[in-house]
Order: structure tokens, then C-alpha cells, then sequence
């Protein structure tokens, strides 16, 4: 049966802001610095070349032991033995993906209020990516922040894991989980960091210390 990993860190692609490289080096050294959870997300590439990419992002989780969850596209996950697909609020609803994906596939949904969480669990997700919790420029499009008052009021309530999403670092990542996050996804603070194992270390150091 399908279940949500227990871990800390969710790491998320996006080849335009990245330091180290393609997509590929990119979660070459996530799992590296040992990310259990690596979601594909890339907005300008054509659905071919996301195919192409995470055929061999699908591998190099599998190896690893990290689950691979695809952004936006169903289709790609299925063709590349994804153990996820994590879908928007404009993108198709959970239990219409669940349809098309079957009983095993993890589904996430991306909520920013309490209805949206509700809607979300009502139509089957496994895990919820609430935010943005604090301003990014990763995602122009996310909406005003909702603060960790809105993680906190999200979180308290739904039975479903929360993933907080939207401007966390290694400065605040401890505050997210105190709000009741279960893990904390991140693009630009691993993505752009210079070293990306080093940034993890850093990250998980401010943990153990909060
Ligand atoms: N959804 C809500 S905020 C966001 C997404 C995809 C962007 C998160 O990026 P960053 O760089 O970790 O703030
Ligand atoms: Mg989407």
C-alpha cells in the first residue's frame, strides 16, 4: 500500500535557477547528500525532453531508494515508474488522476487554505504541499504568502501529511515543522546553492539544533 516516507527534506527541480547543471546533476547530488523524496518539476522544457530526463531521474531514484514523484504530468509518470505525481490546483483533479494512475501511485496536492486541503483529501490525495508559506520568486503565480499561521491552521486541519512549500531555507525551515509540517520541499535554497550536499548539511544541522 501506498505510504508518504518519513523524511525530512523534499528536494524539487528547476533546471533555470540551478548552479550545478541539468536536471540530472541536479538529483545526482540530492541523493548524494541523501534526499529521500525528489519531485521533478520544469516548466520550459517540451514533454519530450521532460520524458527524456526523468527516465533517468526515475532510474537514479530507484537506486537510491528515494521515491520520484513527477510534477503536473501523469502521463510521464506512469511512463517512467514514478511512486508519485503531484498536481496544482489547475491541474487534473486527485481521484480523476487516481483513475489513470491506479491504487499504488502517491498523489499530492498542492493547497493553500483549509477548503482547498478539504477538497483535496475528498478526492483521495496522499499528501499535501501547502503554501506558499513564505514569499518566493521561484513562483510568481503562487499567491500571497499564507505565513506560518496558515501552515499551522492547514495543517491542524487535515489528517493527511503536509509538505510546507514556498521560500524555506535552512534559516527557517525549524519553524515549519514546529507548525506541524511533516517535511519541508524546497527549490531554490537547494537548487541554486552553490554546493548542494554542503547546503543539505547545513539545513539538517539547524534541525537537530532546533
Ligand atoms: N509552490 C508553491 S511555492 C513554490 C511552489 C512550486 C515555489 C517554491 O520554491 P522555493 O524556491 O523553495 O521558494
Ligand atoms: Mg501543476
Amino acid at each position: 500500500m501506498r505510504s508518504f516516507p518519513e523524511t525530512d527534506i523534499y528536494g524539487i527541480t528547476c533546471e533555470k535557477i540551478s548552479r550545478a547543471g541539468d536536471n540530472i546533476e541536479v538529483v545526482r547530488q540530492m541523493l548524494a547528500a541523501g534526499i529521500k523524496i525528489i519531485q521533478y518539476r520544469e516548466k520550459e522544457k517540451t514533454k519530450k525532453e521532460k520524458f527524456r530526463q526523468c527516465e533517468i531521474i526515475g532510474k537514479m531514484c530507484k537506486e537510491a531508494g528515494a521515491l520520484f514523484i513527477v510534477n503536473d504530468d501523469v502521463d510521464v509518470a506512469l511512463l517512467t515508474g514514478a511512486g508519485g505525481v503531484h498536481l496544482g490546483q489547475s491541474d487534473l483533479p486527485a481521484d480523476a488522476v487516481r483513475r489513470l494512475a491506479g491504487p499504488e501511485m502517491i498523489i499530492g496536492v498542492s493547497v493553500s487554505s483549509r477548503e482547498e486541503a478539504g477538497e483535496a483529501r475528498r478526492r483521495g490525495a496522499d499528501y499535501l504541499g501547502v503554501g506558499p508559506v513564505f514569499p518566493t520568486g521561484t513562483k510568481p503565480d503562487s499567491g500571497e504568502a499564507i505565513g506560518l499561521e496558515g501552515l499551522a491552521d492547514i495543517a491542524l486541519s487535515t489528517p493527511l501529511p503536509v509538505v510546507a512549500i514556498g521560500g524555506i531555507n535552512s534559516e527557517n525551515i525549524a519553524l515549519v515543522f514546529r507548525k506541524g509540517a511533516k517535511c519541508a520541499a524546497m527549490i531554490s535554497a537547494l537548487v541554486s546553492a552553490d554546493d548542494i550536499a554542503a547546503e543539505v548539511g547545513k539545513i539538517r544541522r539547524c534541525l537537530s539544533k532546533a
